[in-house]
C-alpha cells in the first residue's frame, strides 16, 4: 500500500482554520516528485509556476520540487531520490532525450508512475503519459512563415544564422529538424548553427560572434527561444545591425513568452512560435485518471499559436494543414504566461 503524506496536527489545524480545505481527522495528500530542467528561461519559470499552482495541499497534493540546474546527473539523482522517498507520482521534464531507460525501469520496479512533460524521452517508453508540444511542427511553421514573408517582401535570397537551444534537448532537435527541412526545400543557406543553451547570455555571446564572423552576410536570425532572442538583439544593437520589421535582419523566435510578445508587438521580433509551458493541469488530469483506475492517453499535445507583428502573412500551410498567424494585441500580451 503506497505511503501517503498524512496532513495532521498543526498543519491540518492551520488549514482547517484558514478554511483552505475541509478535512477529516487525517487527509491523504498525493505526493508528486517533479524533476524540473532548471531555471534558464522565462518559459521555464512559467512551467515551474504552473506545477506549483496546481500541486498544492489545498488541491490534495504535496509537491516535492527539484530544480536540476540543467545538469542531467542531478536530474537522474533527483528521480532516484523520489523513488527512495516512495512518492506517489514522478514528473520529469528531461534535460536531454536519452539515458533514461535504466532509471525509468527503477521507477517501474518501484511501482511509481512517471509522467513526462515538455521535452521528450527518446530511448524508453516506460512512462504513463507525455504532455507537451510538437517541436518539429514549430520548426516547420517557422520555415513556412519565413518563406511566405520573404515572398511578400520581395526578398529573394535568405542567408540564415541559427542560435540553437540546449544540445540534446528534444526542443532543440525538433525545431532544428523542422526548420532545416524547409530551408532545404527552398534552397536557403544556413550560414551557421550554434547552441545558445536557451539562455539570454548564450544568445548574446553567439550573436556577438556571428556579427564578427558573418558581418554583412546574413539577413535572417532564428533563435530557438525568446531569451536567446533578447540576447541576440542586444548583440546586434551593439554591432549596429538593424533587425525586426523595419530592419535589415528578420528575427524569428520560439516560446512566445510575455516579454517575447512585447517585442513582436514593438516590431523587434518578426515572428514568435509559441510553445505552451502550462502543462500542470493536463498532468493533474492524468494523475486523477490513474487514481480512478483509468488509462490516460500516452501523448497529450498542448495548444499553441504563431504570433506576428502584422497580417503580411495571414496564414501558412504546414504538412498540408492551414494554420492561422496571430497578430499580437495588448489583450494577447496581457493574457500570456
Ligand atoms: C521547450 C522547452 C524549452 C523552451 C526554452 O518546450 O523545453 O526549454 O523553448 C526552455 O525556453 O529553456
Amino acid at each position: 500500500m503506497k505511503k501517503r503524506v498524512l496532513l495532521a496536527g498543526a498543519a491540518l489545524a492551520a488549514m482547517t482554520v484558514a478554511g483552505a480545505m475541509t478535512v477529516s481527522a487525517e487527509e491523504d495528500l498525493i505526493t508528486v516528485g517533479f524533476a524540473q530542467v532548471g531555471h534558464e528561461s522565462d518559459w521555464r519559470t512559467a512551467s515551474t509556476q504552473s506545477c506549483q499552482d496546481v500541486f498544492t495541499a489545498e488541491n490534495g497534493y504535496e509537491l516535492v520540487f527539484v530544480d536540476c540546474d540543467n545538469d542531467s546527473a542531478v536530474q537522474l539523482e533527483a528521480v532516484r531520490n523520489f523513488i527512495e522517498q516512495d512518492v506517489d507520482y514522478i514528473i520529469i521534464d528531461p534535460i536531454v532525450s536519452t539515458g533514461w531507460d535504466t532509471v525509468l525501469t527503477e521507477c517501474e520496479d518501484a511501482g511509481i508512475p512517471v509522467i513526462v512533460i515538455d521535452r521528450t524521452i527518446d530511448d524508453s517508453d516506460k512512462y504513463v503519459s507525455w504532455v507537451g508540444s510538437n517541436f518539429k511542427t514549430e520548426g516547420l511553421a517557422a520555415g513556412e512563415w519565413l518563406k511566405a514573408y520573404a515572398d511578400a517582401k520581395g526578398i529573394e535570397e535568405l542567408n540564415i544564422l541559427v542560435i540553437e537551444g540546449s544540445t540534446g534537448a528534444s526542443a532543440t532537435i525538433g525545431r532544428t529538424e523542422g526548420f532545416k527541412e524547409i530551408a532545404d526545400k527552398y534552397g536557403w543557406t544556413i550560414l551557421d548553427s550554434q547552441t545558445g543553451d536557451f539562455t539570454q547570455d548564450g544568445g548574446q555571446e553567439v550573436m556577438e560572434s556571428y556579427c564578427k564572423s558573418y558581418e554583412g552576410q546574413f539577413n535572417v536570425v532564428v533563435c530557438q527561444n525568446d531569451n536567446e532572442a533578447f540576447g541576440a538583439m542586444d548583440a546586434m544593437t551593439a554591432a549596429g545591425v538593424s533587425y525586426g520589421v523595419d530592419g535589415d535582419v528578420i528575427l524569428i523566435s520560439f516560446d512566445a513568452c510575455t516579454a517575447g510578445l512585447q517585442y513582436v508587438q514593438a516590431g523587434d521580433i518578426n515572428a514568435d512560435f509559441e510553445c505552451n509551458p502550462l502543462a500542470a493541469p493536463f498532468v493533474e488530469e492524468v494523475i486523477q485518471q490513474l487514481e480512478a483506475g483509468e488509462e490516460p492517453e500516452k501523448e497529450v499535445y498542448m495548444e499553441e499559436h504563431w504570433f506576428v507583428y502584422d497580417d503580411t502573412v495571414p496564414s501558412i500551410t504546414v504538412d498540408g494543414t492551414e494554420m492561422e498567424m496571430t497578430v499580437v494585441t495588448d489583450e494577447i500580451v496581457e493574457a500570456q504566461y
